[in-house]
């Protein structure tokens, strides 16, 4: 039996105070994890406890609140750089989340480097936020844009690889865990390929950090992305991971406070990276509630709530087949802890909505990844995501609400 069987899942359930609520008369039952996760008391708490003791702006006031500031967002970063396996806390630039992360990379980074016949390699299971700033991007320099595509099953055409890598790369772009089919790609192997041509690799770990072990050095990329809010931390806060040397060599992004050594009304010079990259007053409060996120995660550890999750995305998937007229997508376990699915006669906005209706909390629709849906013949979706706090009962309960559907919509 593995370990993760021992802990006592319930107890850390009544970690969350917003699951114990009812939704429309019934028990709510909150299956939108990919879109955000919910926070623990430990993170509420300690935003409510920076904002009542510590309050100050960082790195300006020489008074003690703005040291408290300064110091717990700097061991903020310190902590984030742990958490991933970065080599220093200077790899790591705090940004709004994974979107802010992409576009940054994309207009600085590319915006220096990218030229006419470059190629920027991205994968047909990109969500919108690491297509479209590539896209703008690659309008203003004349790069081009490449994509792996995926397979019926879900999984990338890696046999396509090789003729896609070619030496005009410079850079790939893709999702460790895609968030509408739920695979988890290759990227240790995928980094390891770009290099072999010279190409920079950017990770999108959105829907990865917070359900699996990730550690940036042992995946071999070069920058990295990430949201708090989807590994139970504050929404508004995210990171940029990037190898030092990388890093150093992209221009300022953003201009303002914070970011500059000296100014005079012609010139700037600039901070080194990562303070290069957070123009004005950051998400203090945010970064210490990451913090606090990447505490009460660690306090459970990954690898534990992988083997939890997998144990909910592989019952879920087993009960929805019992379904006639449900098609699942991606492919089988292991996988990401999601799944999306087809009801022949219902739209996936009407059957979220009917489920809302049940407490039930799903979502419906392209997911921000409209090319794949294209690419599947498909409208949409309704996507089930879970968290370590869901339970196998309330897995039970969507399939009853399902099957209601069926009869429904018939
Ligand atoms: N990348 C992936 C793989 C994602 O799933 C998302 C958000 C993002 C990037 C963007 O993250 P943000 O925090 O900057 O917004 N995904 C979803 C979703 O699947 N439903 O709502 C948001």
């Amino acid at each position: 039996m593995h370990k993760s069987a021992l802990i006592d899942w319930e107890k850390i359930r009544a970690d969350f105070p917003i699951l114990d609520q009812q939704v429309r008369d019934q028990p709510l039952i909150y299956f939108d994890n990919a879109a955000t996760t919910q926070k623990p008391r430990a993170v509420i708490e300690t935003l409510r406890n920076y904002y009542e003791h510590d309050n100050a702006n960082v790195h300006r006031g020489l008074h003690e609140l703005s040291s408290r500031a300064t110091e717990a967002y700097e061991r903020s970063r310190q902590r984030v750089a742990e958490f991933i396996g970065a080599e220093s806390e200077e790899e790591i630039v705090f940004t709004r989340g994974t979107t802010e992360s992409i576009n940054l990379v994309a207009q600085a980074w590319g915006g220096k480097f990218l030229r006419p016949g470059n190629v920027v390699l991205l994968t047909e299971m990109e969500h919108h936020s690491n297509l479209v700033p590539w896209q703008l991007i690659a309008e203003k320099t004349g790069a081009e844009l490449r994509f792996v595509p995926v397979r019926d099953d879900g999984t990338l055409a890696l046999e396509k690889l090789s003729s896609l890598l070619t030496k005009e790369v410079k850079m790939f772009a893709f999702t460790h865990i895609s968030n509408s089919l739920g695979t988890i790609n290759p990227v240790t192997e995928l980094c390891a390929r770009a290099r072999a041509i010279g190409a920079l690799t950017l990770v999108d770990l959105a829907q990865s950090i917070g359900h699996i072990p990730v550690n940036v050095r042992e995946l071999g990329c070069d920058l990295a992305a990430f949201s708090g809010h989807k590994m139970a931390g504050p929404t508004g806060i995210g990171v940029l991971y990037g190898r030092r040397e990388i890093l150093e060599a992209i221009p300022p992004w953003q201009g303002g406070g914070e970011m500059i050594t000296s100014v005079t009304l012609q010139k700037t010079t600039f901070k080194r990276s990562p303070h290069r990259f957070e123009a004005g007053t950051p998400d203090i409060a945010g970064a210490i509630g990451l913090a606090a996120a990447i505490d009460y995660l660690e306090r459970i550890g990954r690898a534990d709530i992988f083997q939890h999750d997998s144990r909910l995305t592989s019952y879920a998937m087993e009960r929805l087949t019992e379904i006639p007229s449900l098609r699942l997508l991606g492919p089988p376990a292991p996988r990401g802890a999601l799944v999306g699915f087809v009801m022949a006669a219902a739209h996936p906005h009407d059957l979220t909505t009917f489920a809302d209706q049940r407490g039930l909390a799903l979502r419906g629709g392209h997911h921000c990844n409209q090319p794949l849906m294209r690419r599947f013949g498909l409208p949409g979706t309704t996507r089930a995501s879970f968290y370590f706090y869901n339970t196998l009962e309330e897995i039970d309960r969507m399939v009853e609400i399902l099957r209601d559907a069926v009869h429904f919509f018939a």
